[in-house]
């Protein structure tokens, strides 16, 4: 995945036609896109193939399972194109290992999830959540845009490991302060495929990341 633009789209469309078409208008802005299970149930499975032709494609399946389902989950993923997948870290260190191991690395693992209810037990478990995505060799985590603040805490726990950052724009975040506080990457989903004119939502972001950086 380049670290250019910073901008990951989560593509969280319902239809290939839609797919395609928020893609085309936006990934001249993009340095990854981010699908999840409302795309690839929509579409089917190809659908991580045919956008992994365009740019690098972030599988988020939440991946939550004992470490044997984990593994399974991430070579499918893997083997479809996928540049990264992403985990939970709750079910455990021999399940973020796993699939370390079957992505290579290429694993980011959610921590404090970015809207109100992650408070409720994504919240309190945040820190231990980063230390096992740094102790299973993770790539990176998921840290909350809503929350800047809580980036800089997790960023002090991870060190260097990069942190992609979801909750810009619907969810009330700013990909400014969410970079400030030491996001490596920011997430935007409806923000750009909901806007009447996807391209210059993208752009507008990529301009206000660029200043920052
Ligand atoms: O910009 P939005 O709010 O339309 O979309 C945000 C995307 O980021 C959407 O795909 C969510 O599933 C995802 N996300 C969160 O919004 N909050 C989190 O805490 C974590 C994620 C995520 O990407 O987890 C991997």
């Amino acid at each position: 995945m380049e670290k250019r633009r910073r901008l990951i789209l989560a593509l969280d469309v319902t239809s290939r036609a839609e797919a395609k078409r928020v893609v085309d208008l936006s990934k001249d802005y993009l340095d990854a896109i981010k699908i999840n299970w409302p795309l690839i149930l929509a579409a089917g499975p190809d659908i991580i193939t045919e956008l992994a032709e365009v740019k690098d494609v972030i599988c988020d399946l939440k991946i939550a399972d004992i470490p044997n389902t984990n593994r399974l989950i991430c070579e499918q993923a893997v083997g479809r194109g996928a540049s990264a997948v992403i985990c939970h870290g709750f079910v455990g260190e021999d399940s973020v290992k796993a699939c370390v191991e079957a992505a290579k690395g290429q694993v980011f693992v959610v921590t404090e999830m970015s809207h109100p209810g992650g408070k409720q037990f994504t919240a309190p478990v945040a820190d231990r959540l980063a230390a096992l995505a740094k102790a299973a060799g993770a790539r990176g985590i998921v840290a909350p845009a809503t929350r800047p603040e809580r980036i800089a805490d997790l960023r002090k726990i991870i060190g260097s490991m990069e942190i992609i950052s979801p909750g810009v724009g619907a969810q009330g975040g700013k990909a400014s302060d969410a970079l400030r506080a030491g996001a490596d990457y920011i997430i935007v989903g409806r923000g750009i495929y909901e806007s009447p004119d996807p391209a210059k939502a993208a752009r507008g972001l990529a301009e206000e990341i660029e200043e920052v950086l």
